[in-house]
């Protein structure tokens, strides 16, 4: 695979230009109806991220969940109640989804309600806390086009087929993201995300205990990693809470050490270690693991991309009052 990265200057006249037309999204949607937006947005994840560090690893995770599963409409908002029983965050996979990331939102829907009511969608709101979140851990700045509207539906069982599993193969995976325009540049550069955060250990407790028939651990582990984790989780089957940061070397810092890490059998993940070995993803792996302004560049553009995917626009949607309840439902 041939990745320029010196890329000639037509490139750069390219980004100067909007990278993905959806002519109804623009960057100064509120500036007339809600101009405190952008600062409440950022007073708010900065009052949060300084309290409670899972923030920003929990909200990027809800983006990429809520973006892959039908578009990004703050679907995964939704609790179930007698007319939605089986939201989408009840899927089994949203089980794990941080309860800060959650809380953010709110945090942030309650302080525009009192300035703007009405007026700021749920979606726009994780959008740009996700861009602002993923910049004060140290990552990369990136354009967030607003005015999506939020889903009018919400449905668990949409989950597993959209969402990559750690278990599937590295086929599996990549068409995860290509059916969806997804090239597998942008999702390697995506799952970079894999550098701040944590993991729990039912995800990986396969690796580390009972491995097979021939091994207890998974040798393309790092053996360090593998007894650290032991101690971790030695007791996750009763304790499910116990969780092992996905980067160990700057759990908290938005960089490119995910890609370093993997490449020394240092991952977490199955998924983590077949993205270091699999011929189509280990030479952007290692780009990646070499240059982290191309991991930053490439992840910010991929970003961008993601926050426009299935957006609802016009009467595909509504601007919740609350983002937990459609408007049309009585609140329990
Ligand atoms: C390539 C396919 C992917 C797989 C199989 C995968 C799988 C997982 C799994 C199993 C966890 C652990 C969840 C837990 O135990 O709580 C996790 C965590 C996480 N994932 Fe992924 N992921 C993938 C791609 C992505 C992408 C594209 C993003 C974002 C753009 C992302 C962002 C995150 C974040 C930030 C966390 C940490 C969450 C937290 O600390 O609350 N992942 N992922
Ligand atoms: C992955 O594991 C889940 C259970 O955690 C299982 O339902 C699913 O079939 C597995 N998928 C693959 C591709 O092996
Ligand atoms: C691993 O296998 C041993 C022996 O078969 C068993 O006693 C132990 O509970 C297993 N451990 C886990 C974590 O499954
Ligand atoms: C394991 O977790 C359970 C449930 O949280 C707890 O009651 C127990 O004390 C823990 N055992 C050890 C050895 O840490
Ligand atoms: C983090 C979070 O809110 N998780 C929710 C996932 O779904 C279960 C089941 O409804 C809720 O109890 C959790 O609160």
């Amino acid at each position: 695979m041939a990745i320029n990265y010196h890329y000639p200057v037509l490139f750069l006249i390219f980004v100067s230009l909007p990278l993905f037309s959806d002519a109804k999204l623009t960057v100064d949607y509120y500036s007339k109806s809600c101009p405190d937006f952008q600062k409440i947005v950022m007073e708010t994840v900065f009052n949060k991220q300084s309290a409670s560090v899972a923030t920003a690893p929990g909200i990027l995770r809800l983006f990429f969940h809520d973006c892959i599963t039908d578009g990004c409409d703050a679907s995964i908002l939704i609790t179930s109640n007698a007319y939605t029983p089986h939201a989408e965050r009840d899927a089994d996979l949203n089980l794990s989804l941080s309860g800060d990331a959650f809380d953010i939102v709110v945090r942030i829907k309650n302080a525009l309600e009192l300035i703007c009511p009405g007026i700021v969608s749920c979606s726009d709101i994780v959008a740009q806390a996700t861009r602002d979140l993923v910049k004060m851990v140290g990552g990369p700045f990136y354009t967030v086009r607003l005015g999506r509207k939020d889903s009018l539906d919400s449905d668990a069982s949409k989950v597993d087929a959209n969402l990559p599993l750690t278990n599937m193969t590295m086929d599996q995976i990549i068409s995860k993201f290509t059916s969806k325009g997804f090239t597998v540049q942008e999702m390697v550069a995506l799952t970079g995300a894999h550098t701040i955060g944590f993991t729990h250990c039912k995800e990986f407790s396969n690796r580390i205990f009972n491995f097979s028939k021939t091994s207890d651990a998974d040798p393309t582990m790092h053996p360090k990693l593998v007894s650290g984790l032991r101690q971790v989780c030695h007791n996750y089957t009763k304790d499910p809470t116990m969780a092992a940061f996905n980067d160990i070397r700057s759990p908290g810092k938005f960089d490119n050490a995910y890609y370093q890490n993997i490449l020394k059998g240092l991952g977490l993940l199955t998924s983590d270690y077949l993205l270091s070995v699999d011929p189509r993803t280990r030479p952007i792996v290692e780009v990646y693991a070499k240059d982290q302004q191309a991991f930053f560049r490439d992840f910010a553009r991929a970003m961008e991309k993601l926050s426009v995917f299935g957006v609802k626009t016009g009467k595909q949607g509504e601007v919740r009052n609350r983002c937990d309840q459609f408007n049309n439902i009585p609140s329990a």
